[in-house]
């Protein structure tokens, strides 16, 4: 399959570039290198030592004998967007070139308003150069879990079935979001929608939860392939940040009560569930929902794991909750269905402690950077608007 990857440079962008030709697909990609820039800006690095495009393309080259063709730009180029999808001329789309962090979305109004015109125009130029390009092609969109919020109900894959002063429809299922980068990603389900509906365009809008984890097989032992690894108040996400913290003896940190659940899912799961999703593509104007995740689970639960596995490695960790810098419900119902990937095949691992080892023993080779850059962990960005460390309770 011909696969176009929007966000190549990225921690889920560049490993699906080699999860995608290690199973024998040919891929394209475009990165404007901005995560590699945002996570410089807020004062971290990935624990993992990415390497320069050039040597990344070097490395896949020779590790599954085929070029990746690669542009440096911005998807905000409307013109060089389709310039790329004429030439490609790609069978799916993999649109993974947003700004993906709620709490840099938070910080203040210029930080909003970047997230949002990029993440939403990005999205408008794919939709539109698909019209012109390649009608035909399957845009598989990252979304999130985040849209749905936590509601008191369950939440569906997308739609839901309501009867309304005694007339039927199936519509879709309140979105309603709770960082504006979370919004962002209402607002291009909305967009990407409408595209299936007047154009015909086919698309899924996977709603993904947390991801964690260092590596897919795929990746070898060949250091060059590594994908980042962020653990600062931004970029860093639940389980990644608590592995980072015990790889340094700092304490674990669920913010608040501790009770607020998600879904989540390796980088592993990640990989399998959207090349399931690639495989088994729409049909010609439809637009489905996937909800993806492995399973759910509330943050002190994932601290509590992350403890045991990194104390049987010989490691001392201590659980400290800190102030929560978000507002948010931290006691609450959350029960998402995740059917349609199941029922195309997805094997979710069920491993997560063994897959915290992995990064554990990952993490330990490179516990310098995350030492030189420990500063990033603790958040100051509060969503009240107010930039104040967070204290320990
Ligand atoms: N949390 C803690 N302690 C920490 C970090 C996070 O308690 O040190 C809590 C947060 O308050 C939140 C939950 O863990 O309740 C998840 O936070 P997160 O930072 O791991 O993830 P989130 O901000 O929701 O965003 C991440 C990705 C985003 C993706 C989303 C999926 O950055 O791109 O869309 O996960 S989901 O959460 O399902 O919406």
């Amino acid at each position: 399959m011909r696969v176009f990857i929007a966000g190549v440079d990225g921690y889920l962008g560049w490993s699906l570039a080699v999860f995608l030709a290690s199973r024998g697909h040919e891929v394209a990609g475009i990165d404007g290198y901005f995560r590699r820039d945002w996570v410089a800006e807020i004062g971290s690095q990935s624990a993992t030592p990415i390497r320069r495009m050039t040597e990344r393309l070097q490395a896949f080259h020779d590790n599954f004998g085929q070029s990746l063709d690669f542009r440096r730009g911005d998807l905000r180029d409307y013109n060089l967007v389709l310039n790329l999808l004429r030439s490609f001329e790609p069978e799916a789309i993999v649109h993974l070139g947003e700004q993906p962090s709620a709490p840099y979305s938070m910080m203040d109004v210029e930080h909003a308003v970047s997230t949002q015109t990029n993440n939403i125009v990005s999205t408008l130029n794919i939709l539109f150069a698909m019209r012109e390009a390649c009608p035909q092609a399957h845009l598989v969109k990252l979304g999130t879990m985040g849209e749905y919020g936590t509601p008191n109900v369950d939440i569906p894959e997308g739609f839901f079935e309501i009867e309304y002063r005694g007339r039927k429809d199936v519509l879709p299922f309140p979105r309603q979001a709770g960082s504006w980068y979370h919004q962002s990603k209402v607002h291009d389900s909305h967009n990407v929608a409408m595209a299936c509906r007047i154009w015909g365009l086919r698309s899924t809008d996977i709603m993904q939860g947390v991801v964690y984890g260092t590596r897919v097989d795929a990746m070898k032992e060949d250091e060059r392939l590594l994908t980042r690894f962020d653990f600062d108040q931004c970029f860093g996400t639940a389980i990644n940040r608590f592995c980072a913290q015990a790889v340094i003896g700092q304490p674990l940190t669920p913010y608040g009560k501790g009770g607020q659940r998600r879904g989540f899912l390796p980088l592993r799961d990640s990989m399998q569930c959207l090349h399931l999703t690639l495989t088994n593509p729409p049909a010609a104007g439809e637009y489905r929902v996937f909800n993806q995740f492995e399973e759910t689970y509330n943050v002190t639960e994932l601290a509590e794991k992350v403890k045991r596995v990194a104390e049987e490695r010989g490691l001392r960790v201590e659980i400290r909750a800190t102030e929560n810098p978000r507002i948010e419900k931290e006691e609450h119902h959350y029960n998402p269905d995740r059917e349609h990937l199941l029922r195309l095949g997805y094997k979710p691992t069920r491993d997560m402690e063994g897959e915290i080892g992995i990064v554990l023993g990952d993490l330990v080779k490179y516990r310098d950077r995350i030492v030189a850059r420990k500063q990033a962990l603790l958040p100051d960005i509060r969503w009240d608007g107010r930039r104040r460390k967070v204290t320990y309770l």
